[in-house]
């Protein structure tokens, strides 16, 4: 659409002037496709007189904004998609007779959806929540749907309790808050009732659930599933998706500011990083096992509160996931987009996990609340693209109707009597032997609820183990009733004592509880797993990563040139931060812009940080207490601090001067920059973590 600048002045019929642009575009119509005249004044009885309720085009107006949300789904509603493809990269047809995974170097088109769990849809991005990993397949034998976590094990083994693990971690129904937090009695009363929460507990309670961004973090699918070949030999399969651009996560106090500062932090990074080109890209992998292993393996492959370790089996990369289109509209994709974990295709099948059998009737259920029409595979994002021939039809909404006679099968209208079953081809359930009695009862096999929570608390570095038992003093100090908090602690007793000492201690406990009572003899040692450390599995490289650089008047034009070109060699973004958005100029008389004032681009928005100041310019920046935060905050979230000699006053200023330490490195050439942005792929300087005292 073109837009002509020349602007005309008009009386509207009201006699008020107002201004309309006029250009070559298309002419306004209504949704009958009415051209409108005037979309400025609703019609109306004289210049001040009552509005006429004959006036259609204003009340199709209204009415149309009268209804333009939907629900929000009921747990996931903030979410944000973007486009792409799977790459396939080898045959797998010993393992699976998926469409998919038969040609190497087949691009499949994808849809992804990233989200968080407890908060609204207009929650900030970065509570400590779980974040959902959703992708639809667009296969050639229809949508295949891996409706994943970035956490590989779940809160619940038995979808019965899902309704009440969610109602205790959303806002409290009395008071309607808080939102988008766990930090409350509601949720801490309901896990410390449920044991087997323990192990997720773990994980929630990590830095996992704090991430950088979408970009940086895993996927699992949580369940075991079956893969299927054209044998019919079943092989069970673990999905996990691996970022190529390695594991980070922001610390919590930064988390907390971040959401202040850029409510949007993830959602943005992600829509940036592709209008960039700079596409996210994760690996597919599998986990794969037959049931011999299944029946040694010291847990319930079907109970989703564990994991398999890497160590145990490997995952096998099998494939890519390349995001590279954002979306042309946010409600009609992203809100829009319906994941089933129902829609599986020929190869793949489910297993008999009892979270996973719920989930399959919740999917369906929930999209024609949502959506408010079993049509809502109509809906372009939801539609497969391959071919579809059913007998399915009307309904509200329906878009897609048969031509013809025949609309229900068998019949014997010949050709024109539409599509067939194929046994060939089609969709065939495992047949797997089942028999047992039909009661309420839960497998002995799912009882162990201590050990793997363990393994995950043992395989974390002491840096991770401190975020760990902060963590859980700050989500409990916030918890009024006691006994809650004493619960709690009564389950870490079970899981590691100085875990439990540290966090009784932080809470002002003055004894120790009695260990919980335990199903199953507790502790059991499982051997650590290097994987489930997010610091033992970052990048070596800060390609993808932003640096903020403050900058004032007469910065050193020398050292800001060699930060743009160095990090752009390393793939990394620089972004300035300056007094005035208008920008700064340097020590040649060149005019730099800037990005963000500097109350609007505090250093959690960043990586990394330089301080690029002339001397006068940073005593200027004393004046300005945004700048001291800037500071002081990327030194207490120990982040490599680069800075010129002008930045002084400043770091006086701030008390950083006196602490100066290896992450604070000064810059003076384009040798120091170029060590400074290689020292940032180490992501943060742990060892300035305050109080932190390596064991
Ligand atoms: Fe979900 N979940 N879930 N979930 N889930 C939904 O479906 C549900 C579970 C996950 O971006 C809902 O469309 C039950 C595990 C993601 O649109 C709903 C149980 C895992 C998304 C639902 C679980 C997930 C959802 C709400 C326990 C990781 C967002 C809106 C039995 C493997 C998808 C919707 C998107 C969304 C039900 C547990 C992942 C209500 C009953 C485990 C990523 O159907």
């Amino acid at each position: 659409m073109t837009h002509s600048s020349k602007k005309d002045a008009a009386i509207g019929q009201g006699g008020e002037l107002h201004q309309h642009t006029s250009s070559d575009s298309e002419t306004l119509t209504t949704q009958q496709g009415l051209p409108v005249a005037d979309d400025q004044n609703s019609l109306r009885v004289g210049t001040r007189g009552p509005t006429l309720l004959e006036d259609h085009i204003m009340r199709e107006k209204i009415f149309h904004f009268d209804h333009e949300r939907i629900p929000e789904r009921v747990v996931h509603a903030r979410g944000y998609g973007a486009h792409g493809y799977f790459e396939t990269y080898e045959n797998l047809n010993d393992l699976t007779r998926a469409d998919i995974f038969q040609r190497a170097g087949e691009k499949t088109p994808v849809f992804a959806r990233f989200s968080t769990v407890a908060g609204n849809k207009g929650s900030a991005d970065l509570p400590r929540d779980v974040r959902g990993f959703a992708v639809k397949f667009y296969t050639k034998e229809g949508n295949w749907d891996l409706v994943a976590n970035n956490i590989p094990v779940f809160f619940i083994q038995d979808a019965i309790k899902f309704p009440d693990l969610i109602h205790a971690a959303k806002q409290e129904p009395d008071r309607g808050f808080p939102q988008a937090q766990t930090a409350h009695d509601n949720f801490w009363d309901f896990v410390s009732l449920t044991p087997e929460s323990m192990h997720m507990i773990m994980w929630i309670m990590s830095d996992r659930a704090i991430p950088r961004s979408f970009r940086f973090m895993e996927g699992f699918g949580v369940h075991t599933f079956r893969l299927i070949n054209s044998e019919g030999k079943s092989t069970f399969v673990k999905f996990h998706w691996k970022p190529k651009q390695g594991l980070q996560s922001v610390m919590w106090n930064e988390a907390l500011k971040i959401n202040g500062a850029d409510p949007d932090f993830h959602r943005r990074d992600l829509w940036d990083a592709i209008t960039m080109g700079d596409y996210p890209e994760w690996e597919l992998g599998l986990q794969v096992f037959d049931e011999e292993f299944a029946e040694k393996f010291d847990f319930d492959v079907l109970d989703a509160t564990k994991i398999i370790p890497e160590e145990e089996i490997p995952v096998k990369i099998v494939g890519r996931l390349v995001l590279d289109r954002v979306v042309d509209n946010f409600f009609a994709e992203t809100e829009q987009v319906a994941f089933c974990t129902q829609n599986i295709v020929p190869g793949i099948d489910h297993s008999d996990d009892p979270l996973l059998q719920g989930r399959n009737f919740s999917y369906l259920d929930t999209q024609l609340k949502r959506l408010g029409s079993p049509n809502f595979t109509h809906i372009p994002i939801n539609a497969p693209k391959c071919p579809m021939h059913h007998f399915q039809q009307d309904g509200h909404m329906a878009m897609h109707n048969p031509k013809g006679r025949a609309n229900y099968e068998p019949n014997s209208w010949g050709e024109k009597g539409g599509p067939r079953e194929n046994p060939a081809k089609g969709f065939t359930s495992y047949a797997a032997p089942l028999s047992g009695q039909k009661a309420r009862i839960r497998s002995e096999t799912f009882a162990d609820h201590y050990s793997q929570a363990r393994q995950f608390y043992i395989s974390q570095t002491p840096i991770e183990q401190k975020h760990m038992s902060n963590a859980l003093i700050f989500e409990l100090s916030k918890v009024e009733r006691k006994d809650i908090r004493e619960r709690i602690v009564s389950h870490l007793l079970n899981i590691d004592d100085d875990l439990a000492k540290a966090v009784a201690r932080g809470l002002g406990l003055e004894a120790l509880p009695q260990p919980a009572q335990a199903a199953k003899p507790t502790r059991r040692d499982l051997k650590a797993s290097e994987k489930l450390s997010i610091l033992k599995n970052g990048p070596d490289t800060f390609k993808g990563r932003k640096i903020g650089i403050l900058m004032t008047d007469g910065a050193d034009a020398d050292i800001y040139s060699a930060l743009e070109n160095i990090a752009k060699s390393e793939g990394a973004l620089i972004e300035v931060i300056a007094p005035q958005v208008g920008g700064v100029t340097d020590n040649r008389n060149t005019k730099i812009s800037a990005a963000q004032k500097v109350d609007g681009g505090p250093s959690v928005l960043y990586d990394a940080v330089v301080i690029l100041t002339s001397e006068e310019g940073a005593k200027n920046l004393v004046k300005l207490p945004p700048a001291k935060d800037f500071v002081n905050d990327a030194f207490a979230h120990c982040k490599f601090i680069g800075f010129v000699k002008g930045a002084e006053p400043l770091l006086e200023a701030t008390g950083v001067a006196q602490k100066l330490d290896p992450g604070c490195l000064l810059l003076k050439d384009e040798e120091s920059v170029s060590s400074f942005v290689k020292t940032c792929r180490n992501l943060r300087f742990w060892e300035r973590e305050e109080g932190f005292v390596e064991s």
